[in-house]
């Protein structure tokens, strides 16, 4: 017998089979970084909070350098005031604070080339930096490097409508890009709650994942050709855009989730997918986990080719979506949430393959409730559910983030585990689980009103040993960054770190770029 709730279910009519489906309707907002930093002046630096770091034997910043890059930039493109530099030296989180003293914002490849080149002449550290938006404490200085930013890196420079490739520039924000190709038919093959702010640049640096990554793969196969610079200043062109080009080793790879320790890059060919003409989604409430995989499963199957995101969500994070954003939760109260989505060329077709998979869902008991929406508003709205999860939190205070690879069959057990762990410190708020489950990437979060080392110390190094013994990856999608250098053996074998090693010196032999980041000491 059906569920009482299901007449919400029901994908009614109003189909859109006609007219393409652009996703420019997804929220528009750049992440509030200085709103943020106002608020809270005070993040401690990360050579106090993390005195085992020791600074590299690099040059200290003089006036005769700041005279070079003016001689490059213009001193309207190097920032030198503390107060326009101190947004660059913190991150989105509020996790780690570096000491920079200038900011470089170069507009060409060449300009790149030629401040990299002297900064590995002079020895001096530098910090790559994109939309700021990483999560693992990658993007800003840990001391006084230099950093590069690439917000004036923003230029579109061609699509290919025919292939759908598309060159640019690497600080072009990812929500611009998407806005620009869905004008052109096309989609980003990537999306993340950070598109208002984030750089293409920075998510082939981190090789980002996100809510499109189940329909679209990992960046390492859309990506066809990067452009990056060198620690030296040297241009390596691996510009390609073709789809198959088996000629000798595949160098864009090294580029792509070095997280800025091998190159700076510049620009990036990416293949985009053609816009889906008919988008549902469904937001559903469950009462177990064991419900949540069963769904997931079940989706794979019966929805098929046309399943383009699925994601989860447990009750205290959607609490945290409702109580800190004050949005809605549009269904019942439930253990478990759900947010699955559908694209694909014609509305008809996708609509009886959701219904029916609901239908099915809802007799068999493993979905209770839920809602389904397929007009631009009410799609966007179910989505913020999701994707402004990590903003909610940030509300708490401080968060302990943690972006885990786990087999399936183990995907939420550390959630109940970690937060009976934590009971008993007096500052835990909060420890919640989400992600995306379709591709088996738990964001484990936990909350506390500011930064505690005795619970830092409760949950580190337990997840990483918790996530190892299950042969899971200790960074799933936002990289090792500054945050887990100390970890990545978990993930990682001696003879994969040693060959990381011998790159990194093949590339940069100075070790000046992003330093104290990616690789372990
Ligand atoms: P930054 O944060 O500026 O830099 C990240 C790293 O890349 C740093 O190590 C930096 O040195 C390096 N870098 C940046 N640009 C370059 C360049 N041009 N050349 C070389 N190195 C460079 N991540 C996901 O994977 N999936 C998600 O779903 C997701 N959702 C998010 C939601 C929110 C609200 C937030 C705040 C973050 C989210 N992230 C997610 C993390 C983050 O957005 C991604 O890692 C993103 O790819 C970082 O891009 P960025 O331009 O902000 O890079
Ligand atoms: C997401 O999937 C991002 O929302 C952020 O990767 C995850 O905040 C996090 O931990
Ligand atoms: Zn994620």
């Amino acid at each position: 017998m059906l569920s009482r709730n299901f007449f919400r279910l029901l994908v009614r009519g109003a189909h859109q089979t006609k007219s393409a489906v652009s996703f420019s309707y997804i929220a528009s907002r750049k992440l509030h970084k200085s709103v943020c930093l106002q608020k809270n002046p005070q993040v401690e630096l990360t050579a106090v909070r993390y005195p085992e770091v020791k600074r590299g034997n690099y040059s200290e910043l003089t006036d005769r350098h700041i005279k070079f890059f003016e001689s490059i930039l213009g001193k309207d493109r190097t920032l030198t005031d503390p107060a326009d530099v101190e947004a660059y030296n913190v991150d989105w989180i509020k996790m780690v604070r570096g000491q920079s003293r200038v900011v470089l914002k170069p507009k060409t490849t060449e300009e790149v080339s030629a401040i990299l080149k002297y900064c590995n002449d002079e020895t001096l550290a530098v910090c790559p930096q994109g939309g700021n938006t990483g999560l693992v404490g990658g993007s800003v200085p840990v001391f006084d490097e230099v950093i590069i930013s690439t917000s004036l890196m923003n230029q579109i420079i061609s699509l290919d409508e025919l292939s759908g490739v598309l060159i640019c520039q690497a600080g072009c924000v990812l929500e611009a890009l998407e806005t620009y190709l869905s004008e052109h038919g096309f989609i980003m093959p990537l999306d993340l709650g950070a598109k208002g702010s984030c750089h293409i640049g920075g998510n082939v640096s981190t090789n980002a994942g996100g809510i499109r990554l189940l329909r679209y793969g990992s960046l390492h196969g859309s990506v066809l050709g990067v452009e990056a610079v060198k620690a030296n200043g040297e241009v390596i062109d691996c510009l390609s855009s073709l789809k198959k080009d088996n000629t000798g080793y595949h160098l864009k790879h090294l580029f792509i989730g070095s997280e800025g320790t091998l190159g700076l890059v510049t620009k990036v060919a990416i293949h985009c997918p053609p816009s889906p003409k008919a988008v549902n989604v469904a937001f559903l409430g469950l009462n177990s986990f064991d419900d949540v995989l069963k769904t997931s499963i079940s989706a794979r199957r019966k929805l098929g080719e046309v399943l383009s995101s699925c994601e989860m969500l447990d009750h205290v994070t959607l609490d945290a979506v409702t109580s800190n954003l004050n949005l809605r939760n549009p269904i019942g109260e439930h253990p478990f949430y759900m947010l699955l989505e559908t694209s694909g060329s014609n509305g008809e077709h996708d609509e009886a393959k959701l219904n029916a998979f609901l239908e099915s869902s809802m007799s068999s008991g493993e979905v209770l409730d839920g809602t389904v929406a397929n007009e631009p508003s009410r799609i966007q709205y179910l989505w913020q559910l999701r994707e402004r999860v990590a903003e909610g939190l940030v509300h708490d205070g401080y968060v302990f983030k943690y972006d885990i690879s786990l087999p399936l069959k183990e995907f939420y057990t550390i959630v109940p585990k970690m937060a009976e762990r934590l009971a008993g410190n007096k500052k835990f708020l909060r420890c919640c689980g989400y992600g995306h489950i379709g591709d088996g990437n738990l964001h484990l979060n936990i909350t506390s009103k500011e930064f505690d080392h005795d619970l830092h110390n409760l949950i580190e190094p337990f997840v990483f040993e918790w996530t190892s013994k299950l042969k899971g990856s200790v960074s799933a999608e936002h990289g090792i960054g500054f945050k887990k250098t100390k970890f990545i053996h978990y993930s990682k074998s001696d003879s994969s770190l040693n060959m990381m090693h011998d790159i990194k010196k093949l590339l940069d032999p100075k070790g000046i770029l992003n330093p104290y980041k990616v690789l372990p000491k």
